[in-house]
């Protein structure tokens, strides 16, 4: 189905948002080539990107689908959008595995990554105390997810899904904070996803310059 499609033009850089779209567009395999941009010079407030992302952040895609482009930005939609182009392959067909595969896409995007991302940026502001307060209660939150891999081999089920490409960002972006030694599950749900050949493909993406 993706062989004949052309290629995805991924825009972003090495963060964690864009990353969760290159492993996303690796595991759904669908072809993609990235365009870095340096974030550090602003190239993201650069008029031609703003044209396309007028929030002037990253990532944003453009699939290039007949006669218009489809541009989107907003990492999580964009691995929606992956899942429902290539169905069964980000999430499961199965309505109850699939709720339940996207109630964890869920919790890690709410309770974990953008707590994560609020002490990040009360951190830039100065402010460590409530920084602090914040990254405790997302690594608290990461911590409590070792149950979700207790019976089950991923984070969403028996099938690796968008949670799971969620929680190995947010882990791999933690990974200092985190005890690894104190539950033996969430160490080896890591493992396991680290060694995925879409995760150690999509983790180089943007340090390779091409999908
Ligand atoms: N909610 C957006 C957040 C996008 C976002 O904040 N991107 C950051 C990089 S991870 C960015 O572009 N920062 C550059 C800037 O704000 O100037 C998403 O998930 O895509």
């Amino acid at each position: 189905m993706a062989t004949n499609r052309h290629p995805i033009e991924l825009i972003g850089a090495q963060t964690g948002n864009c990353l969760r779209v290159a492993i996303a567009l690796e595991e759904a395999g669908l072809p993609y080539q990235v365009r870095l941009l340096d974030l550090r010079q602003g190239n993201q407030r650069d008029p031609a990107h703003l044209a396309l992302n007028p929030a002037g952040k990253v990532p944003t895609i453009i699939d290039r689908l007949g006669e218009k482009d489809l541009i989107l930005s907003q990492s999580n939609a964009i691995l929606l959008y992956a899942a429902e182009v290539m169905p069964g392959r980000l999430l499961p067909l199965d309505g109850r595995d699939r709720a339940a595969a996207l109630e964890r896409y869920f919790y890690f995007l709410t309770d974990v990554i953008a707590v994560s991302h609020s002490a990040f940026f009360l951190r830039s502001l100065g402010n460590h105390e409530a920084s602090a307060v914040l990254d405790e209660r997302s690594n608290g939150a990461l911590r409590d997810a070792a149950r979700f891999v207790k019976d089950t081999r991923y984070m969403g089920g028996n099938s690796f899904s968008l949670a799971d490409i969620a929680a190995f960002t947010i882990a791999s972006a933690r990974r200092r904070h985190i005890d690894w030694n104190a539950d033996a599950h969430l160490s080896r749900w890591f493992d396991e996803v680290e060694q995925r050949p879409s995760v150690r493909k999509g983790m180089k993406a943007f340090k390779r310059g091409d999908g």
